[in-house]
């Protein structure tokens, strides 16, 4: 490879040095101690993440962009870079990052009241807890409206029943942020609140989904609530309509933004390397014109990809993102990953399809990733309701 895909903008021009630094530090962590164990952790759909999540704390990843509580106050484009390291190694480690530090902590540093933050956020941050959200059930996915799951108050305490699904790492979480339909918040609407649960609380068990073909190096499950009764002190105080989960929805979209693309960068890197040594009709793969094709137009659309995730996290940094510039960023750094990864498992012929190279198993996690944190078509419609003024979700 004489220049990289990103080397064609000169990406790192357009950072500062304390954003090269972290993104430097993090991408090295991924080398030691992520990769090495990536192939074992997917074919066998295991994650040791009690072991790692101290490692990521020590790293400073987990709520990486939050201030105070332990956590690092990095900008938005710092984590941004983080993300986009640690999914080019899997989307299934960014995950686990971004379930912890954009969901589950930033629920509690957005919304909850001053002693939540104390008692859960420090030891978030450093990996000694591990945490999960659970918004999405078996019958609501794209509409969170519709949930089932009640929370009844009985004095100064609350009654939680229902059952989230897909929940990123329930069945290892100490902490878990929930939210449940209430009665009705005064206005005719529907309240919503979120809850925090600790692992062994009476009522809540987090049984474990298996047999996923994607996103195997992550540990996903249910979250089952039959009359789990809480305080009135782990309701998230600030909470009161379904703004609550969407607020850290876009945290974590925005994290994917630049993990996708950390992805696709992988893939097109394993398939430069691999087609300037497979040797094919007495020459080598990347000496044809249709291999060049490909690459030069894969390397095009990562770097406007990357370009777009930049903007958007320069705007972020700026107090002036809005909800609808994430979907754009959410929904194209996803399809062009998607597209790229699967483009990359082309050139590797057969030896595409193994977990030796990293193009399939990044397109497998694709699939989730495009599906999770709303799912393109979500994002169409965002996108959509912004230009026409018309919402079309229902
Ligand atoms: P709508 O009536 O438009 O709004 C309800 C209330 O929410 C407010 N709101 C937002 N607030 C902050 N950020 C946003 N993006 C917001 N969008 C809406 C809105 O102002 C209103 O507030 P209030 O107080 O006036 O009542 O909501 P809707 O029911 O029509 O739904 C809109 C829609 C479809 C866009 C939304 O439901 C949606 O985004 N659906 C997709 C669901 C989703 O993304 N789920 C993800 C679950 S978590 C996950 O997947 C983790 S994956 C693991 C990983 O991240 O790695
Ligand atoms: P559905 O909502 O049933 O959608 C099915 C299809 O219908 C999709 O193509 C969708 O785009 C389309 N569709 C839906 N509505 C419309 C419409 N109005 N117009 C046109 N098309 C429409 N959730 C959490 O809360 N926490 C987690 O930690 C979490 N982790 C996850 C991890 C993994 C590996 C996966 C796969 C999912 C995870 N999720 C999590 C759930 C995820 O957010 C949902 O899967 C997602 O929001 C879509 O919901 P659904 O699967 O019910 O699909």
């Amino acid at each position: 490879m004489t220049t990289t895909p990103l080397g064609f903008i000169d990406f790192d021009s357009l950072l500062d040095d304390e954003e090269r630094m972290l993104r430097d530090a993090v991408a090295d962590f991924g080398t030691r101690e992520l990769a090495p164990h990536i192939g074992d952790w997917f074919e066998n759909a295991t994650l040791p993440a009690k072991e790692l999540a101290p490692k990521l704390g020590d790293l400073g990843v987990l709520g990486m962009h939050l201030e105070g509580y332990g956590c690092a106050g990095t900008s938005a484009v710092a984590y941004g870079l983080a993300c986009m390291e640690i999914e080019a190694i899997d989307s299934g480690l960014r995950s686990f990052v971004s379930v912890q530090g954009s969901l589950a902590m930033f629920a509690i540093h957005h919304w909850g009241s001053e002693e939540q933050k104390e008692n859960y956020l420090p030891k978030m941050a450093a990996g000694e807890y591990i945490g999960c959200f659970g918004l999405t059930e078996p019958d609501a996915g794209s509409d969170p409206a519709n949930m089932r799951t009640r929370a009844v108050r009985d004095g100064d305490e609350w009654i939680l029943n229902g059952t989230k699904m897909w929940i990123t790492n329930s069945p290892i979480a100490d902490v878990a942020v929930v939210w449940a339909k209430t009665d009705d918040r005064g206005d005719g609407k529907p309240g919503y609140a979120g809850f925090i649960l600790d692992k062994g609380d009476a009522g809540f068990t987090a049984p474990e989904i298996h047999r996923k073909l994607s996103l195997r190096a992550s540990v996903t499950g249910e979250i089952v609530l039959d009359d789990c009764r809480l305080p009135d002190s782990r309701r998230l105080p600030g909470v009161s309509s379904l703004r609550g989960p969407l607020t850290c929805l876009n945290e974590a979209r925005y994290g994917i933004i630049w993990g996708a693309l950390g992805a696709a960068r992988n893939a097109l890197e394993t398939a430069i390397e691999y087609t300037s040594t497979r040797q094919v009709f007495d020459r080598p793969l990347s000496s044809f014109q249709l291999t060049q094709a490909k690459l030069a137009d894969m390397t095009v659309e990562l770097d406007k990809s990357v370009l777009l995730a930049l903007q958007i996290g320069r705007l972020k940094d700026a107090g002036k993102l809005s909800p609808h510039q994430v979907s754009v960023g959410k929904l194209n750094s996803t399809r062009v990953a998607l597209e790229i990864t699967r483009e990359c498992r082309t050139l590797l012929g057969a030896s595409g399809i193994t977990l030796e190279y990293s193009p399939l198993r990044h397109a497998n996690n694709l699939e989730s990733v495009l599906t999770y944190e709303g799912t393109a078509e979500m994002h169409q419609l965002i996108i959509g309701k912004e230009l026409t003024g018309e919402q079309a979700f229902r």
